[in-house]
């Protein structure tokens, strides 16, 4: 019997191990899982005890927590309690909060609000581990950082890390309705339970700020940039003041978008003139009622004169006009206005492209200084490749925060595996030539004092938030590029796959090496060579370059590649639209010249011959084929790579991340032959020498409808 007994108990303990236990995803890279012995020891001797001021705020509260949860996971035990100090405590505290930590004079005054040091000391002959800041928030921020090298299994000895966010606003902007719809959310429900809301307040709300926190994410926008005025009204406050207390204590603010129309359908208004002293004075109100019940309530986003949404336009003002009304409002109380410049008209017949800088250049410098514009990375919307939006080079005297697509509306959606960092660090390592050579995007966003990043969230109510664990590196990736725009996508990569599968080397190589990738492929399978926006219409799921039809010309995808006959692309130099033009003249010569416009970005600016010599020697035809040719090999070998890994990843991971490659492999195939099987119809030439026939005709893929696609 005591051998049944005790095999039973044995194969109970297997099951429980981290190893054969099947894992969501819940925890994301904040996954505290036990260590080899000797690692556990490393950290044990490393956090045997917490030292905290005496009465700590809430961001210390939670800082500690987090510790002990960490410490808990990894070793089994928690570091005690204790007020003195012994050696291999770890100290919690500013310098003002802490004599001891006040005795040691270290410099922190490049450290600002929210930057951290952690280092290694001795205080009475005990070595000690030191997480100070000049704020509370900068000490939670250093508790992450030394979590994450407890989860990497770095030394923990001789501690020197200083740093400090290099943008103010890091926010997600949420895509949530009031239904709990997300528009371009492919992750299940909106995490934001607005029906139940304040008086229930779902406890994962919590785990999300502790998630933000840890990557240095400071603000959330919780509803939908086309939003409905219903957000502003009291009901709908107390909903959001719910939410901004528990994220609070993680240092996030919350922020709203607004309708610009609000005054009229809330107040009673005849219009939302923006100039009109009646709108000014409701705006004000309303500002006043929301801080009344959100202390440190963030801003407002703003959507206006843009798809139909409404804006100081309709009454012949400026966007400046309407941003600065709105920061008149908000500036008493410390807020800011992100107005955005995503911005295009159907009875504007210019290059879509262009409409943006065409409309936001000459408002260069009229912006009150609590209005940050906000501009996609690209001139068009959230492509697989685009070129950076010219705006970032064009308006020295307006504080400018580029926004990011972290939901995959474009690419593949959910179930592809594509990792963004490259796209994001693409962007922000652009030159824009501005003041000389070198002036990145990075360096343009990051002068003066208003300076911030958006990224477009793709988390929602599904047990994994972000719909699968390669999506949760996208969150991740922009919160670490928000804090730092010149951080490498590789590094962060490594980090994120060594957090949430473990720091096993065998596994880090495999998955940095997916996504590194991954962006490559899909731009290949997708939109090569500078192709854009050729995806189906509304749900933008699947391929439709043949759409012509549609009510407006810069919604088919015909406008954008514009092929025929006699070649394929946009031609965007002086004998097209001319938007080279908006770029610095050295930029703007290169990208003119077909000779000297890099490939990935040629039929983005030029209309070019099917017949084309590549620097490859290929012809323009070969090479498009060749490059949806190679988008489907990078998947398959993506999906080849991620079999080896399943000897070392739990089975629930596992098999919905190769269910997923599945997917996408089909679907990358799908995306070579109903795009080649066009082309090759548009062109009238045969595919080139060495390429089978699509499965199927044109007709067949033209015919393929999908109404119930998620996020629309
Ligand atoms: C487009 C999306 C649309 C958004 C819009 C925006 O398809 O759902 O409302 O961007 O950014 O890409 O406002």
């Amino acid at each position: 019997m005591r051998r049944l007994i005790g095999a039973v108990l044995a194969m109970c303990l297997l099951l429980c191990s981290g190893a054969a236990q099947a894992e969501d995803g819940y925890d994301l890279w904040l996954r505290y899982r036990p260590a080899n012995a000797a690692a556990a020891r490393a950290i044990a001797a490393h956090a045997r005890a917490l030292v905290l001021p005496a009465h700590p705020a809430p961001p210390l509260v939670a800082a500690a927590a987090e510790l002990d949860r960490a410490v808990r996971g990894i070793t089994g035990a928690s570091p005690r309690r204790t007020a003195t100090i012994i050696a291999g405590a770890v100290l919690l505290g500013t310098p003002a909060q802490v004599p001891a930590i006040a005795d040691l004079h270290f410099d922190l005054s490049a450290l600002g609000q929210e930057g951290y040091l952690v280092r290694s000391a001795k205080l009475d002959g005990h070595a000690v581990t030191v997480i100070t800041a000049n704020s509370d928030l900068g000490i939670l921020y250093g508790c992450f950082a030394l979590i994450e090298r407890m989860q990497l299994g770095r030394p923990l000895d001789a501690l020197d890390i200083a740093a400090a966010p290099k943008l103010k606003l890091r926010l997600l902007d949420h895509w949530d309705n009031l239904d709990r719809s997300v528009e371009r959310g492919y992750a299940g429900q909106s995490i934001w339970d607005w029906w139940t809301l304040p008086d229930y307040v779902d406890p994962r709300i919590t785990d999300y700020a502790r998630a933000n926190a840890s990557i240095g994410i400071n603000g959330a926008v919780l509803n939908n940039v086309n939003a409905k005025a219903a957000s502003l009204t009291a009901p709908y406050i107390a909903k959001a003041a719910a939410v901004a207390n528990v994220l609070r204590p993680y240092g996030i603010r919350v922020y709203l978008s607004i309708r610009w129309s609000a005054p009229i359908e809330l107040g009673g208004l005849k219009d939302a003139d923006p100039l009109d002293p009646g709108v000014a004075a409701w705006w004000r109100a309303k500002a006043d009622a929301i801080y009344a019940a959100i202390p440190d309530f963030g801003g407002f986003l703003v959507k206006a004169n843009s798809e139909g949404q409404p804006g100081p336009q309709d009454y012949h003002r400026s966007h400046a006009d309407g941003a600065n009304m709105l920061a008149a409002a908000l500036k008493p109380h410390g807020g800011v206005v992100m107005w955005r410049a995503f911005v295009y008209a159907q009875d504007n017949p210019e290059d879509r492209a262009k409409q943006a800088y065409d409309e936001f250049k000459p408002l260069d410098g009229h912006f009150a200084d609590n209005v940050i514009v906000q501009v996609k990375n690209g001139a068009i919307d959230f492509q697989p490749r685009e070129p950076f939006h010219p705006l970032f080079g064009a308006m020295p005297r307006t504080a400018l925060m580029p926004e990011f697509q972290i939901t995959k509306e474009y690419l593949g959606q959910a179930t592809h595996l594509v990792y963004l960092g490259p796209l994001m660090a693409e962007t922000l390592g652009s030159d824009t030539f501005a003041q000389g050579p070198g002036t990145t995007v990075a360096r343009v966003i990051e002068r003066g004092t208003l300076t911030g990043m958006a990224g477009v969230a793709n988390i929602g109510s599904d047990r994994d938030w972000a719909a699968s664990t390669f999506n949760q590196a996208n969150w991740f990736a922009f919160g670490r590029l928000a804090w730092d725009p010149q951080a490498d996508p590789g590094a962060i990569a490594a980090a994120w796959s060594g957090r949430t599968f473990g720091a096993d080397p065998r596994i880090t190589r495999v998955t940095t090496s997916m996504m590194a990738i991954s962006r490559e492929a899909v731009v290949n399978y997708m939109t090569p060579l500078g192709l854009a926006h050729l995806m189906a219409t509304d749900h933008h799921y699947g391929p439709a370059p043949w759409v012509h039809d549609l009510a407006r010309p810069e919604w088919n995808p015909v406008y954008y590649h514009r092929a025929d006959a006699a070649g394929i692309g946009f031609d965007r130099t002086a004998t097209g639209s001319n938007a080279v033009a908006q770029y610095a003249p050295p930029l703007a010569r290169r990208l003119a010249d077909i000779a000297t416009t890099p490939d990935a970005e040629l039929l983005w600016f030029h209309h070019v011959g099917w017949d084309h010599r590549m620097a490859s020697g290929q012809t323009l035809w070969e090479a498009l084929a060749a490059h949806y040719q190679l988008g489907v090999d990078q998947v398959a070998h993506m999906r080849r790579d991620w079999q080896r890994l399943q000897p070392l990843i739990d089975a629930g991971r596992f098999d919905k991340t190769a269910a997923f490659l599945a997917i996408q492999q089909r679907e990358a195939e799908w995306w070579r032959d109903a795009s080649l099987a066009y082309f090759s119809a548009v062109a009238k030439r045969p595919l080139p020498p060495g390429f089978a026939a699509p499965p199927h005709d044109l007709a067949y893929y033209e015919a393929l409808r999908f109404d119930y696609a998620p996020g629309r």
